[in-house]
């Protein structure tokens, strides 16, 4: 027998996608640089299913039906090059790649570029949901050729996570990077979704007067709402959980620096590149770099600042629901930031990505996933050509009847000095795009004073500079 689809990188990671593959009924070969590992998942889990254990690369790529499909899941990096250097010389026409790494979408585009040059299809694929949504059906997001993907398209169906309407939380996302730009982003508005979350405990703790046990269940009861979410529901465990050695909420005992590995840096520096404003998303990035400098905080700590008065009772409980109103028009927020770098980079890139798929395939599996896409989905199906979420009818009258709310909370939050960057800049985004008038006009004036960067006028069409060192007169350019 031959195998319908490979994995080589047997790490977590390999390993449970081999086994979601050969659990849904497929023939799996499976390879490992250091093979003991191979060895390892065939005496551990060789009884789930078909699996056919290959020791050299040789081995692994003649154990394949033809068309070859083999997935790596290596370490992204010069690995992937190294395991793509060792397997497309043994490959044929039509073969195809596909890469479950977080690769960065930059490097996808040229190994793309390079193997379709040498007639191998490169799919590279965004995978999300962690070791258990590899296991059990992770939310897919593959980028490569639409040729490849008629192939690919139905097994990546089966053991993907299904929505709640039974829809496989995969999609063809695009040509070449496209399918890892999207995981980028992603992983970005992830990081924006957990800042907010974590500015929401900090008020309800600081402002509303709660404790870590009492926080855990005001999100268990947002849960049940328009905010049901993975990220919420686990947030509710990890603040009720105490920690065994001290008796104390584990939240208290955990150092408050938040690391990073680097997709929502990327997301933010490709956003710059795209000109796009996804400042929720940066803010979340930076809100994890300034916890990690503690030499820095030591050195602040003396700084000046108001007296916190905690709320209790009846005005604490509507705050909770003032908070939970200013989480729901952030969250709104950061997901325009997101889906607009989105749509900024199928432009760019020319890969016409579907917005509202994108939100569908987000339904299920990933870290993301959340009650709200299908309606992020709606939206887009609705309006393909939805300048932004908060031009949908929906949404926009959600955030009208949020925004007072919105905004006493981060009065409350500024007057008893809590930091909320998270919120602030998402209402900041919102009020700058509703603005009638924005004081780019006196910038752009600023420019032309220092500069002579001229300036374009409301009246006129042309582009004008004021003679600043002289008459100060006006001259058309
Ligand atoms: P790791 O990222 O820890 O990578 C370990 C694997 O890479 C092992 O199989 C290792 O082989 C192999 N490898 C390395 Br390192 N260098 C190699 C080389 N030069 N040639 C061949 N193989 C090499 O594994 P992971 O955590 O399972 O993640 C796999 C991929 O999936 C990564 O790109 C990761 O970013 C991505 N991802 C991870 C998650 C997650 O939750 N962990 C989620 C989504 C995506 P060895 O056994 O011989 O050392």
């Amino acid at each position: 027998t031959s195998a319908q689809i490979g994995v080589t990188g047997l790490a977590v990671m390999g390993r449970n996608l081999a086994r979601n593959f050969a659990r849904n009924g497929y023939t799996v070969a499976v390879h490992n640089r250091t093979p003991s590992r191979t060895r390892e998942l065939l005496a551990e889990f060789g009884d789930e299913g078909e699996f056919i254990g290959a020791e050299s690369a040789a081995e692994f790529v003649a154990a394949l039906e033809r068309p070859r499909r083999l997935v790596i899941m290596v370490k992204a990096g010069d690995p992937t090059d190294a395991v793509i250097e060792e397997f497309a010389p043994l490959l044929e026409d039509g073969d195809v790649i596909i890469d479950g790494g977080n690769a960065h979408f930059a490097d996808t585009r040229r190994r793309e570029r390079d193997l379709r040059e040498r007639g191998i299809h490169f799919v590279g694929t965004g995978i999300s949901g962690g070791e258990e949504g590899a296991l059990h059906g992770p939310s897919i997001m593959p980028g490569g050729s639409a040729e490849s993907y008629e192939s690919l398209g139905p097994m990546l169906a089966k053991i993907s996570a299904k929505a709640a309407d039974g829809a496989p939380c995969v999609t063809h996302v695009g040509p070449d990077g496209s399918g890892h730009f999207v995981k980028m982003v992603h992983n970005g508005i992830e990081y924006a979704d957990m800042q907010l979350i974590a500015e929401a405990y900090q008020l309800l703790r600081d402002v509303g007067g709660r404790s870590p046990a009492e926080i855990a269940e005001v999100f268990r009861t947002w849960n049940t709402g328009r905010l049901d979410s993975y990220l919420i529901e686990i947030t509710a465990e990890v603040l009720s959980h105490v920690d065994p050695a001290t008796g104390e909420p584990f939240v208290d005992v955990v150092a408050d620096q938040a690391e990073q590995k680097g997709t929502g840096r990327w997301t933010v520096q490709l956003a710059l590149e795209l000109g796009v404003p996804v400042s929720g998303i940066a803010e979340a990035v930076f809100a994890r770099s300034l916890s990690g400098h503690t030499a820095l905080r030591e050195a602040s700590r003396g700084l000046a600042g108001p007296t916190a008065r905690p709320l209790s009772g009846a005005a604490a409980d509507a705050f909770a629901d003032q908070v939970e109103q200013a989480l729901y028009a952030s969250k709104i927020v950061s997901y325009t930031q997101g889906f607009h770098e989105i749509a900024a980079g199928s432009a760019e890139y020319g890969w016409n990505i579907d917005l509202g798929a994108i939100a569908g395939i987000w339904r299920g599996g990933c870290i993301i996933r959340a009650a709200f896409l299908d309606r992020i989905r709606a939206a887009y199906d609705a309006r393909p050509d939805l300048p932004s979420l908060l031009s949908d009818e929906t949404f926009a009258a959600e955030i009208a009847d949020a925004q007072q709310d919105w905004r006493e909370v981060l009065g409350a939050a500024t007057g008893q000095g809590v930091p909320t960057p998270g919120f602030a800049a998402a209402l900041a985004y919102y009020d700058s795009l509703r603005a009638d008038r924005l004081p780019a006009a006196l910038t752009q004036g600023q420019r032309d004073y220092f500069g002579a960067h001229t300036y374009r006028r409301t009246d006129r069409e042309g582009t004008f500079h004021t003679r600043w060192a002289g008459d100060r007169s006006e001259v058309q350019m």
